[in-house]
């Protein structure tokens, strides 16, 4: 899944990178994740970066190796910050981590539940070890409200 809404500078651009299983949203677990589809998602966040002067790229992939990629582009193209669900990966995967202490690009980390209320194997992130601010556990809100804060730096 790959959704831009672009005439910006790249420099403008925030990437919202989504991890394994992340297709799903609203159409399984909505008890758990709601009942938003990731492209409803895409559709909130495309609105408020029209109302915040920026412009989102918004993509999932179920493989990491897509991810770290994507993080090394946003790098690479020089964009304002990365919004980034990894999903499980989130407490698993110290290669996210290196990539997000290799580039100089913020990493907001989100998440719809909050990992730390639910199985203790989802207790620790890897992610949030390098992330420059965290947000969970505020639905798919949280990637709104992650997008104004990315707004602001
Ligand atoms: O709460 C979150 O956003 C999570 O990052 C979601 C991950 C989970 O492994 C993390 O601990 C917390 C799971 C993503 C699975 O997404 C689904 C969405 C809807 C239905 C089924 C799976």
């Amino acid at each position: 899944m790959h959704r831009a809404s672009n005439q910006h500078p790249m420099s403008d651009t925030v990437y919202v990178l989504n991890g394994p299983n992340l297709n799903l949203l609203g159409l399984r677990e909505p008890e758990i994740y709601g009942s938003n589809t990731l492209d409803d998602v895409a559709s909130m966040l495309e609105d408020r970066a029209l109302e915040l002067g920026v412009s989102v790229d918004v993509r999932q992939s179920n493989h990491e190796g897509h991810l770290l990629d994507w993080m090394h582009e946003a790098f690479t193209e020089g964009a304002k910050a990365i919004i980034l669900n990894a999903g499980a990966l989130t407490h698993t995967s110290i290669a996210l981590y290196d990539a997000i202490k290799a580039i100089t690009v913020p990493v907001i980390e989100v998440h719809i539940s909050d990992p730390t209320t639910r199985e203790e194997f989802r207790h620790h992130s890897y992610v949030g070890l390098a992330a420059a601010h965290t947000i969970q556990g505020h639905g798919v809100k949280g990637y709104v409200e992650a997008l104004e804060y990315a707004a602001k730096l």
